[in-house]
């Protein structure tokens, strides 16, 4: 069996196998059809043939009722296309084919066609205002037939790059329970559920967890997994599941080390990106444009009060030590990248009020926490902080924000055996592919999203 994606000219004379979609189907006349067939984002172009004698007419006839869609393996032989081929995903060599079945055959009456629903935006408007008639297929007609939706080209790129790149550092990859008693976060947004009998939720994060790993001496963790969140409000960037990296580790100084390891994972993240998924980022960017993102060798890290400070000046109203909005944030990020020339950064030290019970305050100032957040254009990716391994003032820091600490005694006993000054951080992946790819939906990232509404497919 070859690829399609590695099929190239040098190749021409070699015999090679071929299972894909027909993506696009040509008869001309009885003698020939041309049926483009796709793997991921690649296609090429397969000659089906009648031999002077008539003899594969019959593989014609099949070839040019095919419906589109529709799984086949072609055998043939590797050809020069007589003219150079049009089309950017579609190779330049041809198929002569010699052999052909149709292993899977769709409904000749598809709900969405792959085309239509890869038609960027500009396009559509393009061809209106030259008084043509494209279809234009939306996001909710395009989610619902996702299976379909799925095989344009930029989603199977945006889809290669989510599983990329994990770090090397020494992290034990852990699974934590998904079913739990309460919950992680303190917050109400969780989804509540009859564990024979005693109430329990779906795990809103790994955190307890990832900390009591940490408690049972491994020094390192990480958990890619599914996070649930009850979000009751439709924004482009909540997702009632998303898939969350999750890290946490022993400290020795500094929750600064924690920092450390986001520079490291996400500088070489893009790095990579952009050198090894130059074509993949050029799909996308043919349906969704979007400007390369701009980060330092070095995240830069800004104070939670300098931010504060740069916003009151631009005549932003902010409340002192409060959280920031949705729009405080995006605004953030605008003046960091014209003052700082980047769309990465991180905001450390907020105050303690509007972080989670399990964040260490500030050594020299408690009302301020060893806690950061991560943004990219304006947008939050990661939540991270050192956390209390002490006992006491994590059940007094609980008791204050109303969790009883019966509901979580285990987690805070777990730091009465012995316990290493720890942290880490929660990134939310669809953040992460949707801001990199400035695609401004977090369901274009997802495969198949569940939102406050979306249950299916
Ligand atoms: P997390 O909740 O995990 O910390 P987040 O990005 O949702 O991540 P929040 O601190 O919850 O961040 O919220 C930041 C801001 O986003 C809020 O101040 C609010 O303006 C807005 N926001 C959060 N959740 C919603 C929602 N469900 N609907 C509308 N706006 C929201
Ligand atoms: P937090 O609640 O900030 O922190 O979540 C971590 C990251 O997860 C992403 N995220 C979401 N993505 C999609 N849809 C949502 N509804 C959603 N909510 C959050 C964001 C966010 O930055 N336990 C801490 C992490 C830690 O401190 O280690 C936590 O869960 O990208």
């Amino acid at each position: 069996w070859a690829d399609v994606a590695t099929l190239e000219q040098s190749m021409a004379g070699r015999a090679v196998r071929l299972r894909g979609a027909a993506h696009a189907v040509r008869a001309v006349g009885r003698r020939v059809a041309f049926v483009v067939l796709r793997q991921g984002t690649s296609t090429v172009q397969c000659v089906v043939a009648a031999a002077a004698g008539g003899g594969d007419a019959g593989m014609v006839r099949l070839a040019a009722g095919l419906s589109r869609e529709s799984v086949v393996d072609v055998a043939g032989v590797v050809s020069l296309p007589r003219e150079p081929v049009h089309g950017t995903t579609q190779q330049q060599v041809e198929i002569q084919v010699k052999k052909l079945h149709c292993i899977s055959r769709a409904t000749p009456n598809l709900p969405i066609s792959v085309d239509d629903a890869a038609r960027s935006e500009a396009d559509v408007a393009r061809a209106k205002a030259a008084g043509e008639q494209l279809v234009h297929v939306g996001q909710d007609k395009r989610l619902d037939y996702r299976v379909i939706d799925l095989r344009t080209p930029a989603n199977q790129a945006i889809f290669r790059i989510f599983r990329q790149v994990l770090l090397s550092e020494g992290f034990v990859g852990i699974h934590t329970p998904k079913l739990i008693g309460g919950s992680s976060e303190g917050g109400a947004a969780v989804f509540k559920l009859d564990y024979n009998g005693q109430p329990a939720c779906l795990a809103q994060s790994p955190q307890l967890h990832k900390q009591m790993a940490v408690c049972g001496g491994f020094e390192r963790v990480f958990e890619v997994g599914p996070v649930f969140r009850a979000e009751d409000s439709n924004t482009h960037r909540h997702l009632c599941e998303f898939v969350g990296l999750d890290m946490e580790m022993a400290i020795r100084d500094h929750y600064f080390e924690v920092c450390d390891v986001v520079d490291r994972l996400f500088v070489a993240m893009f790095d990579h990106l952009n050198k090894n998924c130059a074509k993949e980022l050029e799909t996308i960017d043919r349906q969704y444009p979007f400007k390369p993102l701009k980060y330092l060798p070095k995240t830069l890290r800004i104070e939670y009060d300098e931010g504060i400070r740069m916003l009151k000046e631009a005549g932003v109203h902010v409340e002192a030590m409060g959280d920031l909005n949705t729009e405080a944030e995006k605004k953030l990020g605008e003046l960091v990248h014209a003052k700082y020339d980047t769309d990465f950064y991180m905001l450390c030290r907020y105050p303690s009020a509007v972080r989670p019970f399990y964040t260490m305050p500030c050594p020299d100032d408690p009302r301020y926490s060893n806690s950061f957040d991560v943004f990219v254009r304006g947008e939050e990716i990661i939540s991270g902080a050192q956390r209390v391994h002490i006992p006491e003032l994590l059940a007094r820091q609980a008791e204050a924000r109303g969790i009883a600490v019966g509901c979580i005694a285990a987690y805070v006993d777990s730091f009465r055996y012995g316990a290493p000054p720890h942290g880490g951080f929660g990134v939310g992946l669809e953040r992460v592919v949707m801001l990199f790819c400035g695609l401004g939906n977090i369901r274009k990232v997802s495969l198949f999203p569940r939102d406050p509404r979306r249950l299916q497919p």
